[in-house]
């Protein structure tokens, strides 16, 4: 199955470094002085057996050393097999004018399925102002330096590691059977790479009061991803440079770099994911935003809050949630593997215990239902026994109705009243993806089965277990 999913190649890599010629990715140079010859010792550290790449240098032939060394063959190109050593030498005698320093090197990989062309350059670096101006480029990104932090009235501080977490429940850790694990004690199966702020997921909770300055100062200690953060459903009125969309608002925040972001805080339930690409709030880079109204017209419904964040999980997002993802005609993945609520999937197992959302008897809670999906549409809340009131959509403020059920769509926030007036127990929260339901039992044409897409909580009234 995974043949089908992936190309027999994707990228090939010359000393770790793929280009194609953009300025984020240059060709990868081999640099060389006039009139020296060279004994390039190549490796193929291929992890494919049986392909190969044919390499040919643009002007240039080579010698071929044989296993003694001692004889040489001239060649025009020569072949390097996964696994194995090929020495070449190469004389620099070419660059006779001003005008030609780069000759290309050409690296044909030929597979077993097709052949694909990767380039680098062997380069005579003669003009040094050009290969200076070139190594100034950076990339724009606003520091703490520009900033007066006294100005802030609230103030977070996001910390990004790598991390390898259960993608059932990441980074939660219930005791016992259900501890979170270290890496290799996780199941092989359930080992997801993640992405992670302050190693909390979800990430964490950026709360205000309207209309206060908030500062959040990013520090990318990713290994190899850049970021920009994207704060969903707050407006960045007089801020737009803090909007957090790679491309448009700012450049990367890369390894190594920080960013402050700060804007003015608009009322109502929000969210913050990554916003570089969409596969990093996949991978765990999101988090919920609460801002509570100076004014709230629905104080009188409610005395206490609770965040609930609903999520699809994937233990590698990377595989299933591209372009050419979870969808019809790809036979890896389902449409939808696993959901959590606040972080947690559970199934009632020791390992793996009900999410939960705890209440007092008595008393009546506003919940901050988030919708952080990355591929399900969809997700039908209902909760047993219980009147549901809906009184915020999207952060905006609603005229209060009863409902039995609501839609929770991808990127979607509703705040639910819910007053805890029934016996002590535990009482059913469901999340059913809709869309997904008739692949637990009757899988369509090209459309993968699904395990289930119910996905289930408890409303827990404190004490009763
Ligand atoms: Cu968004």
């Amino acid at each position: 199955a995974l043949v089908a999913a992936c190309p027999e190649i994707e990228k090939a890599t010359f000393n770790g470094q793929w280009g194609d010629g953009s300025k984020n990715f240059p060709l990868p140079v081999l640099e060389v002085t006039k009139g020296e010859c060279y004994r390039l010792r190549f490796l193929g550290l291929m992890s494919a057996a049986k392909p190969y790449f044919n390499v040919s240098i643009e002007g240039h032939s080579v010698q071929v050393l044989g296993q003694s060394s001692a004889t040489t063959t001239a060649a025009s190109e020569f072949s390097v097999r996964a696994g194995e050593g090929v020495d070449v030498i190469l004389c620099a005698n070419q660059s006779q004018n001003a005008l030609q320093h780069d000759y290309s090197m050409t690296m044909k990989y030929v597979g077993q399925t097709g052949a694909k062309s990767f380039s680098g350059i062997v380069r005579y670096p003669q003009n040094v102002a050009v290969v200076a101006a070139a190594e100034q480029i950076g990339s724009p990104v606003l520091g703490k330096d520009k900033f007066d932090m006294s100005t802030c009235e609230v103030e977070y501080v996001f910390d990004m590691r790598d991390s390898i977490v259960d993608y059932k429940r990441p980074t939660i850790d219930l005791g016992g059977k259900a501890s979170r694990q270290s890496a290799d004690n996780i199941p092989l199966s359930n080992r997801k790479a993640a992405l992670l702020v302050n190693d909390s997921y979800p990430g964490p909770l950026v709360e205000a009061i309207e209309g206060q300055l908030i500062c959040v100062t990013v520090n990318n200690n990713f290994v190899s991803d850049p970021v920009s953060l994207h704060w969903h459903g707050q407006h960045m009125k007089g801020f737009p440079a803090f909007d957090g969309i790679y491309g448009v608002t700012q450049g990367a925040i890369n390894p190594g770099e920080s960013m402050v972001y700060r804007w003015r805080a608009n009322a109502g339930t929000a969210w913050w994911h990554g916003h570089m690409q969409a596969l990093q709030a996949d991978k765990g880079l999101k988090g919920p935003i609460v801002i509570h109204a100076k004014n709230d017209p629905h104080k009188h419904l409610y005395s206490e809050e609770r965040i609930v964040t609903l999520s699809d999980e994937w233990v590698d997002p990377g595989m299933c949630l591209r372009a050419e993802g979870a969808q019809p005609g790809n036979p890896v993945c389902a449409e939808i593997e696993k959901a959590t609520w606040n972080g947690q999937w559970g199934d009632g197992s020791d390992e793996y215990p009900w999410p939960k959302v705890t209440v007092e008897q008595g008393k009546c809670y506003r919940l901050r239902f988030i919708g952080m999906m990355g591929q399900a549409q969809n997700f039908q809340i209902q909760i047993a026994g219980h009147n549901m009131t809906l009184i915020a959509v999207d952060g905006a403020d609603v005229v209060p109705v009863q409902v039995s059920s609501f839609n929770l769509h991808a990127g979607e926030r509703a705040d639910i009243v819910v007053c805890a007036d029934q016996e002590p127990g535990n009482y059913l929260m469901s999340s059913i993806y809709d869309l997904a339901t008739f692949l637990e039992t009757a899988p369509a044409p090209k459309l993968p089965r699904v395990d289930s897409s119910k996905f289930w909580a408890f409303l827990n009234y404190a004490g009763h277990t």
